[in-house]
Parts: C-alpha cells; sequence; structure tokens
C-alpha cells in the first residue's frame, strides 16, 4: 500500500543526545537499543488505524508522538526502518459497512485515504512500509503454520486456530498485568474469552475458519482470514527481523494486542523478546471521556485543517502535555498553541547570538531525548529570546515537525 508524501525535514543542529523512552515491558525509562540491524538500520513498527471512520485527534495524538521518536533518530544520525500496518480486513469495517450499505472494501479505501491526507496536513513522516492486511495474508498463513508446527497453537471446530498463551514462558512480561487484569482488557478489547473449547479462556485467535458473509481467502488450514495480533507479529518481523527496537501503539494496545504479537512472534521463531522497547501513548480524551468511535466524541483533523487551523498549532497543542498522559484535548488548549506559535515567530525574527541559539537547540534536543518531555521542550522555546541564522527554526522544524516561517499552505489555511 503506498503511504503518503515525506514531508520536508532539515538537519538538527547541535550534538546527539541519547534517546531515552518509558518501556511498558521493563517499566522504566531506558535507552532506546539502536544497534543497527542487517541493513544498518533502526527499526520501528507502529499499529496503523483499521479504517472505518476518520482519524481523530487521538491516532493523531499516537502517531505524532511515535514522529516524534522517528525525528530524534534521524537527528541522531541513525537510519529509521518504520514499518505501519493497516488493519483492513477486521469485523468493526464489516459492520460499519453493512450499517451504511457500502462495500467494506471501499469504505476502507476512503478512510485510509482520509488518514493519509491527515498525516500529511500533520507533517508526520511515513513509514517506508505500510502494510494492509490483505497484502500479508501468505505471511500470516506462514506464521500460524510455524506456530502450529511448533506446538504453540491448536484447532478448534469451524477452522478456527488459536495460540496458546503457554507457549512462551514470558508471556505476560509486555504488559506486567496480573490474571484479573488480563481476563478484563482481553474481554474488553477485541478476545473472546467465553469462546467453547479454548484451552485457556485467554487464548488468542490466529485464523479464523470462514462464515458466511465473512471475507475469506484458502489456507492450509482451510478458508478464512487472519487473527488481529499475529497479522502485527507477522507484518513486523516480516520486515525488521525477531528482533527489532521498537513496537509502539496506544496504551490501549498494550495487552492483549502487543502481547500477543510479541508471544506469536516469540514462539513462532523461538526468541526470547520480539522488541527492545514496547511504548504507549496515553488516551485522548474530549471532556474527560476518551475519543472513540464507538461512542462517536470525535474530534477530526481535517475537519480542525478546514477551519483554518495550522498543523503545527495541533501538534503544539497536543504536544503541551506528555505523550504517555492520558489529557484532554480542546479549542482552548488549540488557541493557546496557536498563539504560542505566533509568539515563537516573532522571537525568531530577532536576532541574538550564535551561543544563545545553540543553548536553546540543545535545551530542546535534552528535554525531548528525556522519555519526549515536550512540555519541557515548549517551556524553553517559550523563554528563548530569538534565533541565530535559523539554528532554532531548523531544530523547532526537524524535531518537533512545527515551521516557525509560515509556510505557502499554512498561509492559504
Ligand atoms: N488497527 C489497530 C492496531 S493493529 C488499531 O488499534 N486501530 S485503531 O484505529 O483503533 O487505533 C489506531 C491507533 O490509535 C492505536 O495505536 C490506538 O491505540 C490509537 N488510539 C485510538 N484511540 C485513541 C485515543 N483516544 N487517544 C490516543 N490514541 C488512540
Ligand atoms: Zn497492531
Amino acid at each position: 500500500m503506498h503511504s503518503w508524501p515525506t514531508p520536508s525535514v532539515p538537519p538538527v543542529p547541535g550534538e546527539a543526545v541519547v534517546l531515552r523512552l518509558y518501556d511498558t515491558a521493563d517499566q522504566a525509562v531506558k535507552a532506546v537499543d539502536v544497534t543497527p540491524d542487517a541493513n544498518g538500520e533502526v527499526g520501528m513498527y507502529v499499529c496503523g488505524i483499521t479504517p472505518y471512520d476518520s482519524t481523530h485527534l487521538g491516532h493523531a495524538a499516537t502517531y505524532l508522538a511515535f514522529d516524534l521518536i522517528h525525528r530524534q533518530l534521524a537527528a541522531n544520525g541513525h537510519r529509521v526502518h518504520y514499518v505501519q500496518n493497516i488493519t483492513d480486513v477486521d469485523d468493526p469495517l464489516f459492520e460499519r459497512a453493512a450499517r451504511d450499505g457500502v462495500d467494506w472494501r471501499e469504505l476502507g479505501i476512503s478512510q485510509i485515504d482520509l488518514f493519509r491526507s491527515d498525516m500529511e496536513q500533520l507533517g508526520v513522516i511515513p513509514p517506508r512500509d505500510y502494510i494492509g492486511a490483505m497484502e500479508s495474508i501468505d505471511e500470516v498463513i506462514e506464521m500460524v503454520s510455524a506456530l502450529l508446527g511448533a506446538g504453540a497453537a491448536y484447532r478448534l471446530d469451524g477452522g478456527d486456530v488459536y495460540a496458546s498463551i503457554e507457549a512462551t514462558e514470558q508471556f505476560g512480561y509486555e504488559s506486567n498485568l496480573g490474571r484479573a487484569e488480563m481476563e478484563h482488557f482481553f474481554a474488553e478489547r477485541g478476545g473472546d474469552p467465553e469462546r467453547p473449547g479454548k484451552r485457556d479462556s485467554l487464548d488468542a485467535l490466529v485464523w479464523r475458519g470462514h462464515r458466511g458473509g465473512e471475507p475469506a481467502w484458502d489456507s492450509p488450514f482451510g478458508p478464512g482470514r487472519p487473527g488481529w495480533h499475529v497479522e502485527c507479529s507477522a507484518i513486523a518481523t516480516n520486515r525488521l527481523g525477531h528482533r527489532f527496537s521498537i513496537q509502539g501503539g496506544g496504551s490501549d494496545l498494550a495487552f492483549p494486542h502487543h502481547e500477543f504479537s510479541a508471544a506469536h512472534a516469540e514462539a513462532a521463531y523461538g526468541v526470547p523478546r520480539m522488541a527492545g522497547h514496547y511504548v504507549h501513548a496515553g488516551m485522548i480524551a474530549l471532556d474527560g471521556t476518551k475519543m472513540s468511535k464507538s461512542l462517536g466524541n470525535l474530534v477530526f483533523v481535517h475537519k480542525l485543517t478546514e477551519e483554518g487551523y495550522e498543523p503545527g498549532a495541533i501538534r503544539l497543542a497536543l504536544f503541551a502535555g506528555h505523550y504517555r498522559q492520558d489529557r484532554d484535548f480542546s479549542y482552548s488548549l488549540l488557541d493557546a498553541a496557536t498563539s504560542r506559535l505566533t509568539r515563537w515567530r516573532e522571537a525568531a525574527g530577532r536576532e541574538v547570538s550564535e551561543a544563545e541559539a545553540l543553548a536553546v537547540v540543545a535545551g530542546l534536543r535534552a528535554a525531548l531525548a528525556d522519555d519526549l518531555d515536550t512540555p519541557r521542550a515548549l517551556a524553553i522555546l517559550d523563554a528563548a529570546e530569538g534565533d541565530h541564522d535559523g539554528l532554532v527554526a531548523a531544530a523547532v522544524d526537524g524535531l518537533l515537525g512545527v515551521q516557525l516561517q509560515p509556510t505557502s499552505r499554512t498561509m492559504n489555511a
């Protein structure tokens, strides 16, 4: 699947600062393992959208957090291999398409198009590999076969295949949840604890046998379609190797999705740990309630840009809070961000010494390297008195994706 155009990212002045991020598995902030893979790159996999409704500010916030990581790794001189999936075969798509009387494939295509244009407007660096579930059926079949071959999965009636939570000793290391919490989130987030015949109520579906009215692909275990978690395991590891640096998404993916994505890959390949870091962004709410498609309390990126808000202001509104914090979005936050951007632009027109400008850049790099401390980064820029030869502007653009020279795009908005 094609992704979206790459924004221009200027080189960032100043010295590299080692990037440290909170890892959900180790429950600590630690340095990102930037040991290059066989291709000399740092691998990052971020779970993509389920394209049945427009991108909202919550999605945007999560992808922007990983964009900050991407930009920082690049500014530190690393080549990043960024992979993202699209869950374009899944129940929510079928349900929404049936409700609206449209083909689920068409619905997916139209929502992916909207997502691409939102990401482009926000200046998010695109994944190099942007892979739909439909494009990766063979990869999933291969992984399910490997799981069955390793005795890590079993078949039930109806052509369903389940992976056993007993398959890896380390199961649970990623989310660090107790059994009761696992059961709670499993039931809440797409699991099927009540399915008769499962060896453990938490075992996860890796292949769903064909049911009437659902799309199906042929496989050695009968016609059907991929389970959710295994899709991400296959797409990630086939491009980034059995072990890669960062696996990411919103905090609602920590369990069961990322626990099982890791467990499936670890069981299939016999490796102890799929990703060096499991990184999770907090949930964005509107007036105190988590923004979600099912609740319908959504603020859309394209609506904000149509209303004339600058992409840079949308970024700054979301960066005003820490990425791991569950937090509220509001128009007052957006208006404050717009004013902030205006003040920064005025300041950027004032000349300061090179040393002063480089000190601001160093502060910005240090704040972001400290588990993406954007509130501190923004405070440093609030206090900056000016710029020197565009050094600060280049760092703000390169690291935060915010332009201090209004572009023609933003001036037309
Ligand atoms: N397709 C799967 C991942 S394989 C999926 O979760 N899709 S999604 O469309 O539901 O969500 C896409 C990303 O946005 C996920 O990382 C999810 O955690 C994140 N997300 C969803 N709602 C919010 C929210 N309110 N705030 C922040 N991030 C959110
Ligand atoms: Zn995923």
